[in-house]
């Protein structure tokens, strides 16, 4: 297929998206299941004497059955639908391994994707364009759940699986002439980001893009994903990927979806889009919301202004589409909004830094370099414990905790994993972001792989040259979390005001020019020194990083500034009453100068 032809279909889908609402398909299970398929059907000629049983897996149609796909696409075509899915939701090597069909994924995808091209072709005209997206499930597998109820720093699957997973079902859809990528049914925003990283990496490879469109799922009233997010932090962990599209589908039915769908409506400076399910299911498993009644619904949501793409997920057939095209149509698509450039990070919460934020606290005490009895609880393995550290910071006022394993005597590595996942198990812990710290690249990367928030690294640095800062900053962007970037060059650490701009300059440069880093997500660190120590040049090292705080957020649009506060006491260790006197002496100064943020012992700090 010529990517000219398709990159000009992405081209009239985006166009099209300004003009109107786009019409997404229905259920495909639920129609092929009324199909009646049986054991046969599934197998078709070529697994005749397959192992296990092939009823079910839907996937699977696209090579046994591909007349039943074509059925499907062209009913829901002829409803309306300007975009239809590939039949691919579950046809990736985790789930297919239930049916013991993982080595026939590419092939899979590349049929299916090629089947409802061929459908879209039929109906399209000059006049009206129909498109393809590849259907990318979530796996059956969750990267932030232990699976063990005994365990719950385990887990059943890691990032690194699901991305290869994902690499490999996204390439074949792209093979097979898809217009965009839909991550879909996003239960777990980690299994999403895993999505991101493989779909960019592969993007990089082949040397152009497709859409990305992300659907998350609202597990239940509660308003959360199964792994605890609100919608708007759902939002923030994915958003590094500038989606086309983003959504919610599944779980429920309109009518419970709309304050969900209306909070990611204004926040989500991208299109917004929902297919819901025909409501809740009922004892036997089916779906009752009938075409008139969800489109009465949906009709409002358009109304209202909340849609630019709407379609249906469980038990919703031709007729509903049909129905919900008839009274979505007359409305006005909605309008992207433009927000404005905050940092915008989530744990199971969202957590924005606007202007009217007070001095954000960093919890320093989950840092086995910082404190003795954290050490010792890691070190000896007791992490039960070690999670009451992190705790407390939250308790006391943390926004975010900052994590460091960086012990000569650890496996820092499989310390930070440990740690990270069993914090995802503890609500209270989790919901606010977390900030990975190390001086070592692979135990930061560790890190990354475990967190579905939007998460910060600390730290990065020209300290090894550009080269590697660059590379290392693409990888904070395709895991999507914002950055510290310490004020060290090749030459080494800065300690005078004027050094400490000059290095924050050349590296926002590199940052935001060169890399297309976003500069709210920069947060700068100018070192703070210990003084008083005995030498008189580190006397002026508090102004130093007063000053630069100063100059670097006058001449640096949109980043931070931050530091380890309690660095400055060093020379008093022990004596805590004048290491809080100065601690808060330093602040007063360094807030009204421009410090937005600080790592600090949460509950500690003094009014000054
Ligand atoms: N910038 C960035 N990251 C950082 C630092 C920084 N991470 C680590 C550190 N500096 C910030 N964290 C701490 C944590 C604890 C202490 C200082 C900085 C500290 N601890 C006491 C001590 O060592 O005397 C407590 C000892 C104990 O309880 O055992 O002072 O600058 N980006």
């Amino acid at each position: 297929m010529s990517e000219g032809k398709r990159q000009a279909r992405i081209a009239a889908l985006k166009a099209a998206a300004g003009e109107r609402i786009l019409f997404l398909d229905g259920a495909k299970g639920a129609f092929l299941q009324r199909a009646g398929l049986s054991e046969a059907d599934f197998r078709g000629n070529r697994f005749g004497n397959w192992e296990r049983d092939l009823k079910g897996n839907f996937d699977i149609l696209a090579l046994t059955k591909p007349s039943a796909l074509t059925h499907v696409h062209d009913a829901f075509l002829a409803a309306g639908s300007d975009i239809i899915q590939t039949n691919t939701f579950n046809a990736n090597r985790v789930s297919q391994a239930d049916y013991a069909a993982q080595h026939l994924v590419a092939e899979i995808n590349f049929e299916a994707a090629k089947i409802a091209r061929a459908s879209a072709d039929k109906f399209s005209s000059d006049k009206r364009l129909r498109w393809v997206v590849g259907s990318i499930g979530p796996t059956n597998r969750t990267a932030s759940l232990s699976p063990d109820v005994n365990d719950p720093g385990f887990r059943g699957i890691t990032f690194e699986e699901l991305a290869a997973a994902y690499s490999e079902q996204t390439r074949a859809l792209i093979e097979g002439g898809v217009d965009a990528i839909q991550v879909e049914t996003i239960f777990d925003t980690l299994n999403a980001k895993a999505a991101i990283f493989a779909v960019e990496t592969l993007f990089e490879e082949l040397g152009f893009r497709l859409p990305m469109w992300l659907s998350g799922t609202i597990t239940d009233k509660s308003g959360r994903t199964l792994t605890g997010q609100t919608t708007e932090a759902f939002w923030h962990s994915i958003r590094h990927a500038k989606p086309f599209a983003v959504g919610l589908n599944c779980a429920l039915g309109a009518a419970d979806l709309r304050q969900y769908v209306a909070d990611l409506a204004r926040v989500a400076d991208t299109l917004v889009s929902t297919h819901p399910n025909a409501g809740l299911p009922n004892a036997f498993g089916g779906y009752d919301d009938s075409p008139e009644y969800m489109a009465g619904v949906l009709g409002e949501f358009a109304q209202a202004g909340l849609l630019n793409i709407v379609g249906g997920c469980c038990g919703v057939s031709p007729d509903h589409i049909a129905a919900i095209v008839e009274a979505v149509k007359p409305h006005a698509p909605r309008k992207v909004p433009e927000v404005p450039r905050f940092m915008r990070l989530s744990g199971l919460e969202p957590f924005t830094l606007t202007p009217e934020t007070n001095f954000v606290n960093v919890g320093e005490r989950t840092n086995v370099t910082g404190s003795a009895k954290f050490r010792k609880l890691v070190t000896e393995g007791q992490y039960e414990q070690a999670l009451e550290v992190a705790r407390g910071q939250v308790e006391s006022g943390a926004q975010i905790i900052d994590v460091n394993m960086d012990e000569g005597l650890l496996d820092s590595e499989a310390a930070m994993k440990r740690f990270l996942n069993l914090i995802a198990a503890e609500p209270e812990i989790a919901r606010v972001p977390v900030m990975i710290d190390s001086s070592k690249w692979k135990v930061i990367e560790a890190g990354l792989r475990c967190v579905q928030g939007k998460s910060v690294v600390n730290s990065i640095s020209l300290k090894e040259g550009e080269e590697a800062f660059i590379a290392q900053a693409k990888l904070v962007q395709r895991y999507g979390a914002a950055v510290v970037v310490m004020a060290f060059d090749e030459k080494g650490q800065a300690d005078s005001a004027p050094r400490k701009l000059e290095i924050c300059k050349r590296c926002y440069d590199i940052l935001v020019n060169k890399a297309g880093f976003a500069p709210e997500d920069i947060i700068f660190d100018p070192n703070i020194f210990a003084v008083a120590t005995g030498i008189e040049e580190h006397n002026d090292y508090g102004n130093a990083f007063i000053a630069a705080a100063h100059s670097i957020k006058a001449a640096l649009p949109y980043v931070h500034v931050s530091g380890g506060v309690s660095n400055i006491s060093f020379a008093f260790r022990g004596n805590e009453r004048v290491r809080e006197a100065m601690h808060s002496a330093f602040l007063y100064h360094a807030i009204r100068a421009g410090m937005d943020m600080g790592i600090v012992n949460a509950g500690q700090l003094a009014v000054y």
